[in-house]
């Protein structure tokens, strides 16, 4: 039964696999695949497999908002910094609907933060500063031992 407690350790010390780069083909009419999971950093290029031009553009506004152009061929490269879910689209190839999404040619790319496996958890850090605190107080105590005139 001893070995049982074992093997959760090692399955829990075991790194966390290395996202490998994503590639987004454009082919066929469609984003393949048009559903992306991603970490914060994480780098996914998208490459126009097809014979006909496609748009990489954001359906969403602000800062990392962008539209690219790509002839058959070409290929961009999109790091999504932040957590949050993003909808790009193909102008000529996706359409609006009245509630403001869009059909036709969209992929949604989910980025989502981690849960680290190594961030200390409450009970770590005050065992910690315990430990901390209890080898202070006994150099403190000695200290003042050596200090004692007469001793
Ligand atoms: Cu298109």
């Amino acid at each position: 039964m001893r070995a049982l407690p074992m093997l959760l350790l090692v399955a829990l010390a075991m790194p966390a696999q290395a996202a490998a780069p994503v590639e987004v083909r454009l082919a066929g009419g469609v984003y393949a695949p048009n559903d992306v999971e991603a970490q914060p950093g994480d780098a996914i290029r998208f490459v126009n497999a097809d014979d006909v031009p496609h748009t990489v553009t954001s359906a969403w506004d602000g800062g990392a908002a962008v539209s690219k152009v790509l002839m058959p061929g070409d290929s961009v490269t999109l790091v999504f910094d932040q957590a949050g879910t993003y909808t790009l689209r193909c102008m000529p190839h996706s359409a609006a609907q009245p509630d403001g999404s869009y059909q036709g040619m969209v992929a949604t790319v989910h980025v989502v933060a981690p849960a680290s496996p190594h961030a200390p958890r409450a009970w770590e850090l005050g065992a910690l500063y315990a430990g901390l605190a209890l080898i202070g107080a006994a150099l403190f105590a000695w200290r003042a031992r050596q200090a004692r005139p007469g001793s």
